[in-house]
């Protein structure tokens, strides 16, 4: 008799787009074959967990039919493609979303044994097939594009491999500034391995933007280090290569060369919560969702809650890579019916959230995360109140700080990227990371290494006592502790390269 293996699936949906029918589509899946609920990804995604093996087919194909995919949303290929959720600018959302459907649907892989195997689709014949991007040895790691609409950067776009941030003018679309080889993932004890920022190299308007991230793509699909699976990302390909020799051999490959970089500003990574207008006029609800964990427990019934709305929703779903939903699109007459359904199923939380609760994100890690080290979507619910605490006792109570919990060095809460990280080492110990910026564009620094819950804790309460004594005028956490001196300035800076 074979053990129950039980797995983890995720879907493919670009910018986090989802209407009602799939959400209802995708709720059942979970009620049927999942055993934790709805989980809303760091990419603006959903996975669902503990997926029995013989129940595999049949959630792929209810998601199929439900007009999505799963397709490389995970392997070594082109990811999801994740983009902005601003609500108040609803025209470039649009005009934004139509480049991310685009990308996404230029680096999906054309082999049809994913439908032979899931769909019953027609037999392969054995012919090679042929995949003009990646080739028959695919690229040498996972890849990651995401687009920006300033002065969001809800995505991290320096967090991606390569990072379009949309530069808008009067209502058009002009182009997109590029930034390459962003990344988090680390290993510890390993120096070699790092969180990186993507480095901007130009500026390219619409109708090339797909040409050059083919560029890039097919770059690192052929000089990405094929040895050393922890080297094999695109920010250690351009480290060991040179960036200029990255963004020359760019150039050449694609014909063209890139532009100046246009300015932009990011004002925060964080999203906007409760009713905003947007510039058309429809409203957008957003959402506080713990962990993006959409799930039925005792007193909580949040996944249920989503479900009711989405009965009676004639907008659709957008999920953020802050791992909350944004309730888009919706008319005026319909808000009131809709706030009822929000307070009726305590999807409300919001209201009351701290400021650092709503800039919190937890990666999964256990139980489910084969790689997890410690503890962290279960431990922000019981770390929070206690950090709650402190930053009342210093009047901080509102100060939206962004805390990042990882179970491990991978980062996929995008740690790294946080005032405030813990970075799982062992059951219940952590390293303590600060320093990074409010709006995504500055690495924290590791500033103690290991230590357990009574440590983070005394070492935080100190922190933020000299922050709230200290602080000038709005400044944030992560630039008090630089400002004063508590942790170096960075080493990595975001300057354009000058060839
Ligand atoms: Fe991740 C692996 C969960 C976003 C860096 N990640 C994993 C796996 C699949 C563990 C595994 O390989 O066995 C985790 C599944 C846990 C579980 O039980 O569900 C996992 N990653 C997640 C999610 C669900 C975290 C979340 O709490 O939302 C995110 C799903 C994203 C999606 O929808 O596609 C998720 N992972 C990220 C991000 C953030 C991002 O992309 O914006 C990162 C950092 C950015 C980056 O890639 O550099 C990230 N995950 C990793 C890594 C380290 C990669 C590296 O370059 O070193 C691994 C490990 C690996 O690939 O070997 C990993
Ligand atoms: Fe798992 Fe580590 Fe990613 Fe957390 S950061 S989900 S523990 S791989």
């Amino acid at each position: 008799l074979e053990p129950a293996y039980a797995f983890m699936v995720r879907a493919r949906l670009p910018g986090g787009v989802v209407t009602p029918a799939q959400w209802l589509a995708f709720d059942d899946i979970a009620r049927g074959y999942a055993t934790r609920g709805l989980r809303i990804t760091t990419r603006q995604t959903f996975q669902w967990h503990g997926i029995i093996k013989r129940n595999l087919k049949p959630t792929l194909q209810a998601i199929n039919q439900a007009m999505a995919t799963t397709i490389a949303a995970c392997g070594d290929v082109n990811r999801q493609v994740v983009s902005s959720v601003n609500p108040l600018l609803s025209g470039q959302h649009r005009l934004v979303q139509e480049w991310t459907n685009k990308l996404s649907d230029h680096f999906i892989p054309r082999t049809r044994a994913y439908h032979e195997i899931w769909l019953d689709g027609e037999k392969l014949t054995g012919e090679p097939e042929e995949e003009p991007i990646y080739g028959s040895t695919y690229l040498p790691r996972k890849f990651k594009i995401g687009v920006a609409i300033p002065p969001t950067n809800d995505i991290d776009v320096f967090a991606q491999d390569l990072g379009l941030i949309a530069i808008i003018e009067k209502g058009k679309l002009l182009g997109f500034n590029v930034a390459i080889g962003g990344g988090m993932g680390a290993t510890h004890g390993d120096d070699s391995t790092y969180a990186r920022l993507g480095s901007l190299i130009g500026f390219v308007p619409p109708e090339q933007v797909i040409a050059t991230a083919e560029g890039v793509v097919t770059l690192q699909r052929d000089y990405g280090n094929r040895i050393e699976r922890q080297h094999a990302r695109l920010k250690y390909t351009i480290d060991h290569r040179g960036l200029d020799w990255f963004k020359q051999a760019l150039e050449e490959r694609i014909g063209f060369a890139l532009q100046p970089l246009r300015p932009y500003h990011f004002d925060q990574n964080g999203d906007r919560y409760g009713w905003q207008q947007g510039e058309d006029g429809r409203w957008h609800l957003g959402l506080d969702i713990e962990s993006g964990r959409l799930w039925d427990v005792e007193g909580k019934r949040l996944q249920t809650g989503v479900r009711e709305i989405a009965k009676i929703l004639k907008g659709e779903f957008r999920m953020t890579c802050n791992q909350n939903l944004v309730i888009a699109n919706v008319d005026a007459r319909d808000r009131q019916q809709i706030d009822a359904l929000v307070a009726q199923y305590g999807l409300d939380g919001y209201k009351q959230h701290s400021g650092i609760r709503q800039h919190t994100i937890a990666c999964v890690a256990l139980p489910t995360c084969g790689l997890a080290m410690a503890e962290s979507e279960r431990y922000a619910p019981i770390l929070l109140p206690k950090l709650e605490a402190l930053l009342s006792q210093h009047g901080l109570a509102d100060a939206p700080i962004v805390l990042r919990l990882s179970g491990c060095p991978n980062g996929c809460s995008r740690p790294y990227l946080a005032e405030i990280a813990l970075i799982g080492r062992a059951l219940g110990r952590y390293d303590l990371r600060l320093g990074a910026d409010f709006t995504g564009q500055r690495l924290n620094t590791l500033y103690r290494e290991n230590i357990d819950e009574a440590e983070i804790l005394s070492e935080l309460d100190s922190l933020f006592a000299g922050y709230a004594r200290e602080r000038q005028g709005d400044e944030k956490f992560g630039d008090f502790l630089i400002r004063s001196a508590v942790i170096p300035p960075p080493t990595q800076k975001l300057i354009p390269i000058r060839l």
